[in-house]
C-alpha cells in the first residue's frame, strides 16, 4: 500500500485529493490547522488515515510531526501541498503587512518547510510531489499583487527543484488551476459569503473533485513520465487582455 502525504487536506482540493486516493488503496496522512475537520475523514477511513494537525507556517511543528509519523505512514510515496490561501483583491499597497505576511507565509515558506521535511523521505524509493500554483501565477490580474507573486513562486520552485532530484526518480508536477468553487473565495473575503458567492454566480466553475480526478490520472501515467506543469480552467473562462489608462495623454 502507498502512502501520501496531503496538506490543506481540511478543505477544497486538499480534502477532496485525499478522499480520492484513499479510495485508490493509498494511506494518507492528512494536514491541516482544523482538526474537526480532519477528524471527520479519519472516522470514515479509519486505519488509513493520519492526521496531523498543524499550521505549516510553523517549522518547528511540521518537523516535530513528521519525524514522529507512525512506523506505517513514515515512506511517502505522494505529496500534496495544498494548504494555501488568498487574502484581499484590492491594490497592493492597501493590503494590510499582516495579510501580506499571511500569503507570504503560507503559500511560500510552509510549503518549503513541509516539501524540505518530506522529500528526504522520498530519496530512496522516488516519489511525487505536486505543488498548487494556480493561473494567477502567469495572467496577472487587478488585485492579484502578492498572491500572484507566490503562485509564481510555487511554479519556478516546483520546476527548479526537479533538477535536484531527477537522479532520484522524484516527479513534481506544478497544477494551476483557474476558476474553481471551495472556501477559496470565502477565505480571500474573510467570510463575506455573498462576496464570494458573487465568484461563482451563474456561470459553471471547476470543482475540487475535478481537480483531484487530475491528479489521479497524472499519478497514474507511467513512471518514466513528469507533467511538469498543468493549467486547467473550466470552459466558461478565459483571459481578459490588456488595460490602457486612457486618461493619461
Ligand atoms: P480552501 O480554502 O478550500 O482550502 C485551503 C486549505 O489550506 C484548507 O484545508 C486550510 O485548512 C489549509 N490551510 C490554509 N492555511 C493553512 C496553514 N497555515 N496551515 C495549514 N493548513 C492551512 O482552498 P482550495 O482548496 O481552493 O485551495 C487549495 C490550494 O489551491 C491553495 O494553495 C490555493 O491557493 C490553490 N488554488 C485555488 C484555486 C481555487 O480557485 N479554489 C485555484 C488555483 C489555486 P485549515 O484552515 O483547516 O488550516
Ligand atoms: C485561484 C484562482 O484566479 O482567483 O488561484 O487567482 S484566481
Amino acid at each position: 500500500m502507498k502512502t501520501a502525504f496531503v496538506t490543506g487536506a481540511s478543505s477544497g482540493f486538499g480534502k477532496a485529493c485525499a478522499i480520492k486516493l484513499l479510495e485508490n488503496n493509498y494511506k494518507v496522512v492528512i494536514l491541516a490547522r482544523r482538526k474537526e475537520k480532519l477528524v471527520e475523514l479519519e472516522k470514515t477511513y479509519k486505519d488509513n488515515v493520519c492526521v496531523i494537525a498543524c499550521d505549516v507556517r510553523d517549522y518547528k511543528a511540521i518537523k516535530k510531526a513528521v519525524d514522529n509519523l507512525p512506523d506505517d505512514f513514515k515512506t511517502i510515496d505522494v505529496l500534496i501541498n495544498s494548504a494555501g490561501l488568498a487574502l484581499g483583491l484590492g491594490e497592493f499597497h492597501n493590503l494590510s503587512i499582516e495579510d501580506m505576511e499571511t500569503m507570504v507565509d503560507t503559500n511560500i515558506k510552509g510549503l518549503l518547510y513541509v516539501t524540505h521535511e518530506i522529500l528526504p523521505r522520498m530519496l530512496e524509493n522516488g516519489g511525487h510531489i505536486f505543488n498548487f500554483g494556480s493561473v494567477a501565477a502567469n495572467n496577472p490580474y487587478f488585485g492579484g499583487n502578492v498572491y500572484a507573486g507566490t503562485k509564481a513562486f510555487v511554479g519556478q520552485f516546483s520546476h527548479a527543484l526537479r533538477n535536484d532530484v531527477r537522479k532520484n526518480n522524484i516527479k513534481i508536477t506544478d497544477i494551476a488551476p483557474g476558476l474553481c468553487k471551495t472556501e477559496f473565495s470565502e477565505v480571500r473575503f474573510k467570510g463575506d459569503k455573498i462576496a464570494a458567492d458573487k465568484v461563482y454566480e451563474n456561470t459553471k466553475y471547476l470543482s475540487a473533485d475535478d481537480i483531484a480526478d487530475t491528479i489521479m490520472s497524472i499519478i497514474n501515467l507511467k513512471d518514466h513520465v513528469n507533467i511538469n506543469r498543468i493549467e486547467l480552467m473550466p470552459v466558461t473562462q478565459t483571459w481578459a487582455g490588456f488595460y490602457i489608462q486612457k486618461d493619461k495623454e
